[in-house]
């Protein structure tokens, strides 16, 4: 397996975010993501690449340029340790409170978009697994706004980028955060070019409340192109792994040329943010379930924000997909 990985992922550390209108510590850290590394260097996953940079027209392939000025011009006004945190009152192009704006932010952004995309350039005949070690994640960011800890949406750039190239021209996303990742859902929402499945804590309950429900399912030629698999709190791997056969089932019958797998290891039992109760072997048995589809799959980091819970269930996932 092929991994792309950018050192400089670390400058971007946003601090804090307002919970129910009281500051909290922002759980979106580097060492989520370097416990990741550092354990599967440990295991034998150490065929790491750096990214290289891609013009931004690919961002535009997903992104309003309304927005991607307004998150540019943000930034270029930020002092170097300012942190700038939404005011809901409608002239921000960001739809929650816990998604910080630093002078980095842009560039940071940028940059996981380009982890997404040498990942996704190296997926080829040979390769058929890469891994996008990136954060921030990505699955909540919409065409025009950012939210969820997301900025710019990794998987759906690189989405568009198969189907730009003609390499593809069908594109199955599977999210596996425990978010539902209404970003990804509301850029593709019109078409039938990729199929969107997510299976994530019901939104009833677990942000981001404003989707993830079944009755959403696609619109115009999208049109039953998006499923929604939502499971109560405290769901275990027999409740999950109903849904995740199901999801494999619609993926499968869709017939993708490539796989995308947006990958949260925030259904851990262990994680501070999440509500299921996935143990570290059920990891394993997930990678094993994906591997069966034998699509050529492209793996792009979302949530999960216990290091230690990301390092094991990310060795246990990886040495089963492979
Ligand atoms: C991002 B990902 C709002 C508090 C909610 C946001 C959780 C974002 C999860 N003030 N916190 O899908 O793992
Ligand atoms: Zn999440």
């Amino acid at each position: 397996m092929k991994i792309v990985y950018d050192p400089k992922h670390v400058l971007h550390r946003p601090t804090k975010e307002i919970d129910r209108g009281k500051f909290i510590e922002n759980p979106e850290k580097p060492e989520r993501i370097e416990a990741i590394k550092d354990a599967l260097i440990m295991n034998g996953f150490d065929n790491i690449h750096s990214p290289n940079s891609f013009p931004m027209s690919y961002v535009y392939l997903v992104h309003d340029e309304r927005y991607v000025k307004w998150l540019k011009n943000k930034c270029v006004s930020l002092e170097p340790d300012e942190e700038y945190i939404t005011e809901l009152f409608g002239y921000d192009l960001c739809f929650d409170t816990g998604t910080p704006i630093s002078n980095w932010t842009f560039d940071a952004a940028k940059r996981a978009v380009d982890v997404t995309l040498t990942a996704a350039s190296l997926l080829s005949g040979r390769t058929n697994l890469v891994y996008a070690l990136v954060r921030p994640p990505g699955h909540h960011a919409t065409r025009g706004a950012c939210g969820g800890y997301c900025y710019f949406n990794n998987a759906a750039v690189a989405a568009m980028y198969f189907l730009s190239r003609g390499n593809a021209d069908g594109v199955a996303i599977l999210d596996l955060d425990f978010h539902h990742g209404n970003g990804t859902q509301d850029i593709f929402y019109e078409t039938d070019e990729v199929l969107y499945v997510s299976i994530h804590g019901d939104p009833d309950i677990f942000y981001p409340w404003v989707s993830g429900r079944e009755s959403e399912t696609g619109q115009g030629p999208g049109e039953g192109f998006n499923i929604n698999l939502p499971l109560p709190p405290k769901s275990d791997w027999r409740k999950y792994s109903e849904a995740l056969e199901q999801a494999l089932r619609e993926i499968r019958n869709y017939y993708p040329d490539v796989l995308i797998v947006s990958l949260g290891f925030d259904t851990h039992a262990d994680d501070p943010v999440g509500g299921f109760s996935l143990k570290d072997d059920d990891y394993g048995l997930m990678g094993k379930a994906i591997s069966k589809l034998k699509i050529p799959t492209l793996v792009v980091q979302e949530g999960g924000y216990n290091p230690r819970a990301n390092a094991s269930a990310a060795v246990k996932f990886f040495s089963a997909l492979v």
